[in-house]
């Protein structure tokens, strides 16, 4: 595992172009900091719709990868609207990226702010087969990132950061007797959000990315922050800082719904 990527100084994401050279030769890296007064506002930027058919009786599957948190989602969830149009995006699974103290953890920056952590629920293209055929197509998968910032315990994620002790070790996994609505998890006001094209932010970085960025953060206490931070990762290090910093602009324009 010490050959493998990672986010400490040998393996981190300064490194990681001499394995995946599009981590430095790529035209649409992510993630990036969002300039909100270059962003372009876009009336056609609709709602976006996000509907997953929850059954409080389902399970939750979570897993510990060695650099996030994960959970596959076994529901339908179909994500349509804004910049996907009437495209329909499956919903795969969603995973976190945290930090060491509240002062860090996301891997988008809004006007140079970065947050507690980010919230990112994956999304694959149905016009292909697969998750995995999609992955590295130019539209195959659309993200939605939320901004956490430390504050009220978020009630919908006690499930998960309540229930993390089966998940220490890197590449464990466990399944979870509660359910959990995906949705639940997204901020109250979802009409407001920038969207770019982009990239994976973990090897293989993959430029298939259409980015949802919403601009109302989540609030997580503190401790459901510290939960993830218990975490140890594939270097057998605290799980923390699995961020990678913003990537060149190259020229993109950022759209606003709002
Ligand atoms: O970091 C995740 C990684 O865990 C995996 O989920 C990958 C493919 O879905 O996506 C990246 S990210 O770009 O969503 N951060
Ligand atoms: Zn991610």
């Amino acid at each position: 595992a010490s050959t493998e990527w990672g986010y400490t100084e040998e393996n981190g994401p300064y490194t990681w172009y001499k394995h995946f050279p599009i981590a430095r030769s790529g035209i649409r890296q992510s993630p990036i900091n969002i300039d909100s007064f270059e962003a372009e506002y876009d009336d056609a930027l609709t709602d976006i719709h996000l509907e997953v058919s929850y059954q409080a009786e389902d399970d939750v599957t979570l897993k510990n990868n060695g650099h996030n948190l994960q959970c596959q989602i076994t529901q339908l969830g179909y994500l349509t609207g804004g910049p996907l149009g009437n495209q329909q995006f499956r919903l795969e699974q969603f995973h976190l990226h945290w930090g060491s103290h509240d002062t860090r953890g996301s891997e988008h920056t809004i006007d140079g702010e970065q947050f507690a952590a980010e919230l990112h629920l994956v999304h694959w293209n149905t016009k292909y087969d697969s998750f995995a055929e999609a992955v590295d197509k130019s539209d195959g998968l659309a993200v939605l990132g939320v901004m956490i910032k430390s504050g009220i315990e978020n009630p919908f994620f006690s499930v998960v950061s309540d229930n993390l002790g089966g998940l220490i070790q890197a590449h464990s996994e466990d399944t979870i007797p509660s359910s959990l609505d995906p949705t639940d998890l997204l901020p109250g006001d979802i009409s407001a959000y920038w969207t770019y094209e982009g990239s994976l932010t973990t090897p293989p970085l993959f430029e298939s990315v259409q980015w949802i960025v919403f601009k109302e953060p989540v609030e997580f206490s503190h401790s459901q922050l510290d939960a993830l931070r218990s975490l140890i990762d594939s270097d057998g290090n605290a799980m923390q800082d699995n961020f990678r910093p913003p990537q060149p602009i190259n020229g993109r324009q950022v759209r606003a719904s709002f």
